[in-house]
């Protein structure tokens, strides 16, 4: 059957895949946001339903105090004689640790650390050995792809961090995973950076502590120079055999907004490319070492694709996300509508304000909102309402606000210092309905009361871009509050064409 890329759209960078026999489950990065580690599970490759997060306590990931791109970075998922693991790292604390559960759809262990450095930790597992495979500096002072075994049951060091391959070249060496096929040992990694240079590189050995011999055909698969096209920063994958003996590498890429317009907003998304194994034992991807848009896979099903998130057909457990650690006695979720307590934290801080959101998973989008605001007797101004968020600094809002008695309607785009309201109107009651509209290169923004429709600007979206705002994230469609009060949003939805 025929599919499309990306294969989950929205900001799910550093994927990484295992199969436990009978369904593929996947991880993905999450930086600043709570919970951590998004958790998907598929029964072919192409169509992925997310199951949960796998960090969903504070005593498993520590985020108060993380800068925005910070905290989660790019986690491997292994399972292994019945056990999945999930190895990462907290960029900030600069700790590698790991989780594990019997059960998918359970709850995952307090955190395992493991000595070793560097960032994107893996796990090789052979024969009741388990070794930990990370981007870093080892013991004599060598950087590159390093390995240690430890104890899984413990996370403690068996034998010292050895660096084994130092990649073929390009700068930023990342996401080191280790594979045994056939005769060799191949390591699969990322090298040239997350942006328009990245790309995916391997080697191989006959021994599990190398030494690694580079392909000589490297990269395998990147789109840098593929141009002009809108599918850019292929890399940080996963190598993977299907139910049907087929390969495949799973990776992370992003659309830009146009062919011609470098930005990226929506950030780092899956992508799938068919692989395949070569006469002379070394893989390579694409028709041509490319990620294209369209592929064929064996089985019988179609491509899915969610059109319309509301707050009925959402889970408050599994879609949402909140920022670093949430209040969550400022949050009433219920079926039908979420009410928010605002607090003195700011969507222009690094810090934790009332805020709930869902990534945002497509260019073309309506999203519409009531709003309410409830009492508040502050003398402060009360806001509330929908932002559209990359990062402190760069973030368009959309909000309902109450001033000595009065009601308006305001739309303030923040990019940078400069923090401009392009419109504010008084309203004649509390209540309004909110809506976005987005393309490819702008967001529209509207109020409507009573049937009536205001427009009152617009922002242009390569100002949320990862190329402006610097981040690994992605935008993210949140309801907040601010200040001394209460809102209540009822009637969200959000359509994809
Ligand atoms: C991640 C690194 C990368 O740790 O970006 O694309 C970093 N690759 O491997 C953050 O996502």
């Amino acid at each position: 059957m025929k599919y499309t890329n990306p294969i989950i759209k929205g900001f799910y960078p550093d994927p990484s895949v295992c199969f436990n026999g009978e369904k593929y489950y996947m991880v993905c990065s999450s930086f600043q946001y709570f919970p951590g580690v998004p958790l998907f599970e598929s029964d072919n490759l192409v169509n992925w339903t997310q199951i949960g997060y796998v960090l969903t306590r504070e005593n498993q990931v520590k985020l108060e105090n993380v800068s925005s791109s910070g905290g989660v970075f790019a986690p491997t998922i292994r399972y292994n004689d019945g056990r999945f693991f999930m190895v990462t790292t907290n960029d900030t604390m600069h700790e590698n640790f790991y989780v594990y559960t019997d059960d998918i759809y359970g709850s995952w262990s307090d955190p395992i650390t493991v000595a070793q450095g560097g960032i994107d930790p893996s796990l090789y597992f052979e024969n009741g050995r388990a070794f930990f495979i990370s981007n870093g500096t080892d013991e004599e002072g060598e950087s590159g792809v390093i390995q240690c075994e430890i104890d899984i049951e413990t996370g403690k060091k068996l034998t010292e961090s050895r660096c084994i391959w130092k990649g073929s070249g390009g700068r930023y060496l990342e996401s080191p995973h280790m594979y045994k096929i056939g005769q060799y040992y191949y390591l699969m990694a990322a090298e040239g950076g997350t942006e328009y240079g990245h790309m995916i590189t391997c080697a191989r050995s006959e021994s599990v502590w190398g030494s690694f011999e580079s392909n000589p055909c490297n990269p395998i698969l990147t789109n840098r120079n593929k141009a002009p096209y809108l599918i850019q920063g292929i890399g940080h994958g996963e190598l993977i055999c299907d139910r049907y003996g087929d390969w495949h590498i799973i990776s992370l890429g992003f659309r830009q907004i146009g062919i011609w317009a470098p930005f990226h907003h929506l950030g780092r998304e899956v992508f799938l490319t068919p692989a395949k194994f070569n006469s002379d034992g070394w893989f390579s991807a694409g028709a041509d070492g490319t990620c294209d848009f369209c592929y064929e896979i064996k089985g019988d099903f179609s491509q899915e694709q969610r059109t319309l998130y509301t707050f009925e057909n959402t889970d408050f457990n599994i879609d949402w996300s909140y920022m670093r650690r949430p209040r969550m006695e400022n949050y009433l979720l219920s079926q039908g509508s979420v009410t928010l307590t605002g607090s003195e934290i700011t969507l222009d801080e690094a810090a934790s304000p009332t805020f709930i959101a869902l990534r945002q998973r497509d260019f073309c989008m309506e999203l519409s909102v009531d709003v309410k605001l409830e009492a508040s007797d502050s003398e402060t101004a009360f806001e509330s309402g929908v932002t559209i968020y990359s990062c402190e600094n760069e973030h368009f809002d959309i909000y309902l606000s109450k001033q000595d008695g009065d009601i308006y309607a305001v739309l303030k785009l923040n990019i940078g210092s400069i923090k401009h309201i392009e419109k504010k109107i008084r309203l004649q009651s509390d209540c309004a309905r909110l809506i976005v509209r987005s393309d490819n290169f702008s967001y529209s923004f509207f109020v409507s009361q009573n049937g009536e429709e205001t427009r009152l600007g617009s922002g242009l979206s390569k100002y949320l871009s990862s190329e402006v705002s610097e981040g690994f994230t992605g935008v993210m469609l949140g309801l907040y509050a601010v200040e001394d009060g209460q809102a209540a949003f009822k009637r969200l939805e959000v359509r994809y064409d």
